[in-house]
C-alpha cells in the first residue's frame, strides 16, 4: 500500500472498499448534513442521522443538500440523540459514531458510557490529520481534543494510539515528536521530563511499531534545517510524523492555528474506541467534517481488513 501522504490519497484508498455506516449525532447543523450529503454522493459512507428530525430537515433546505436517501431518527433530546446514535455502532447496526451539533463533552460521554458505549478498556484518544503540503504529509497532532491533561502514563498511551493511525496510513515505523517549549530537559517544565522518559521508553523498545524522542521545540520536531542549528541529531528531529502534545490548550491552538492562519485542511478521529469515532469541532468546515467521515471509513475499512486476513490464516 502507498503511503498515505495527501487526503486525496486517503479518499481514492477509501473509494477503493466499501462504504460504512456512519451514525451522526445531533445533523441539525448546515456543515454536518453536507458533510453527510457528500460521503454518500462520494460513495464513502451511508448516514444515519439521530436527532430533531424537524431541525435536521431545515439544516438541509438550508444547505440545499438532498437528505432523501438517508436514514433520519428522531430524537429532540440531544443527550438521548447521542446515546442512541453510540448504541448502534456498539450493536453493529452501524460502523462509525459520529458528532454533530452537540457539546463535545456530552458526546465524549455517550461514547464513554459503561452500557451500549464504546469503551474497550484502553484509552481513547483524538488524533488530528493535517494536510502540510511542504512536508509531503497527513501530520498526526494528538491530543488535542479529548484527554485535557494526560499523566505520563495517559501519554505513552496516547503516542500508542496515534502510532497505530501513523500504521494505518502505511508509515512502517511512524516518529513521534513529543513536544515541550524546549529541547533541554528542565525541571521546572514537567512536559520536557516526560518527554524524556517516554524517549528512554522507546530507546528500551516500549514502543514496538514506532520511534518516541523528545523533548522537542515545534520547529525542531518538524524542520531539520531547525534541528541542525540546535545540534539535535536523532532520527525523528525534524522529521516527525506525530506530534504529541503536552496538553489540550496546546493540541487545539497548534491545530486551530493551522486551520485560521494557515488555511489548512484538517481531520479528527477518536481512536482506541471499539469503533472509530468522527470528532470535529462545530464551527469547522463542511469539507473538514466530511475528511473526518473519509479518515473514520479508512480506519474501519483497515480494521474490516484484517479481520477478514486474520480469519482466512
Ligand atoms: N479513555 C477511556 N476512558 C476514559 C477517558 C478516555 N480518554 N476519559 C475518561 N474515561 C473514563 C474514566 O476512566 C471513567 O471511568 C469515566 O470515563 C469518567 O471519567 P472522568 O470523570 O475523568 O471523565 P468525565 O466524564 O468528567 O470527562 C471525560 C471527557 C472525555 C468528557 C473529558 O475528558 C472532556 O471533557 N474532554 C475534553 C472534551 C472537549 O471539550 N474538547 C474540546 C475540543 S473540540
Amino acid at each position: 500500500m502507498p503511503e498515505i501522504r495527501t487526503f486525496e490519497l486517503l479518499l481514492s484508498e477509501v473509494k477503493a472498499h466499501a462504504r460504512k455506516r456512519v451514525a451522526i449525532a445531533c445533523g441539525d447543523m448546515e456543515s454536518v448534513v453536507e458533510a453527510a450529503a457528500r460521503a454518500e454522493a462520494e460513495d464513502v459512507a451511508d448516514a444515519i442521522l439521530f436527532g430533531d428530525k424537524k431541525a435536521t430537515e431545515t439544516a438541509a433546505r438550508n444547505a440545499g443538500v438532498d437528505l432523501s436517501s438517508a436514514e433520519l431518527i428522531d430524537i429532540p433530546d440531544r443527550d438521548e440523540a447521542a446515546s442512541e446514535a453510540v448504541r448502534w455502532v456498539a450493536r453493529g447496526d452501524a460502523d462509525i459514531a459520529m458528532k454533530g451539533r452537540i457539546h463535545t463533552d456530552d458526546f465524549l460521554r455517550a461514547v464513554l458510557q459503561r452500557q451500549d458505549g464504546l469503551r474497550t478498556g484502553k484509552l481513547l484518544s483524538h488524533c488530528f490529520l493535517l494536510e502540510v503540503a511542504h512536508l509531503n504529509k497527513l501530520l498526526i497532532v494528538t491530543d488535542g481534543a479529548m484527554n485535557i491533561a494526560p499523566n505520563f502514563e495517559q501519554k505513552a498511551q496516547i503516542a500508542r494510539n496515534a502510532i497505530s493511525v501513523g500504521r494505518l496510513l502505511g508509515i512502517d515505523q511512524p516518529k513521534v515528536a513529543v513536544l515541550a517549549a524546549v529541547e533541554l530537559v528542565n525541571p521546572k517544565m514537567p512536559a520536557t521530563q516526560d518527554a524524556a522518559i517516554l524517549a528512554l521508553m522507546s530507546s528500551r523498545g516500549q514502543f514496538e511499531q514506532g520511534i518516541v524522542e523528545g523533548p522537542f521545540a515545534l520547529d525542531n520536531a518538524i524542520s531539520q534545517k531547525a534541528a541542525a542549528v540546535k545540534g539535535i541529531d536523532n532520527p525523528v528531529a525534524g522529521r516527525a510524523d506525530i506530534l504529541l502534545v503536552p496538553d489540550i490548550e496546546a493540541g487545539n491552538i497548534l491545530t486551530k492555528s493551522f486551520v485560521y492562519l494557515a488555511q489548512g485542511r484538517i481531520a479528527g478521529v477518536v481512536i482506541g474506541a471499539g469503533a472509530p469515532v468522527v470528532l470535529t469541532s462545530r464551527a469547522d468546515t463542511a469539507e473538514s467534517k466530511f475528511l473526518s467521515i473519509a479518515t473514520a471509513v479508512y480506519s474501519a475499512q483497515m480494521q474490516s481488513l484484517s479481520v477478514k486476513i486474520g480469519a482466512r490464516r
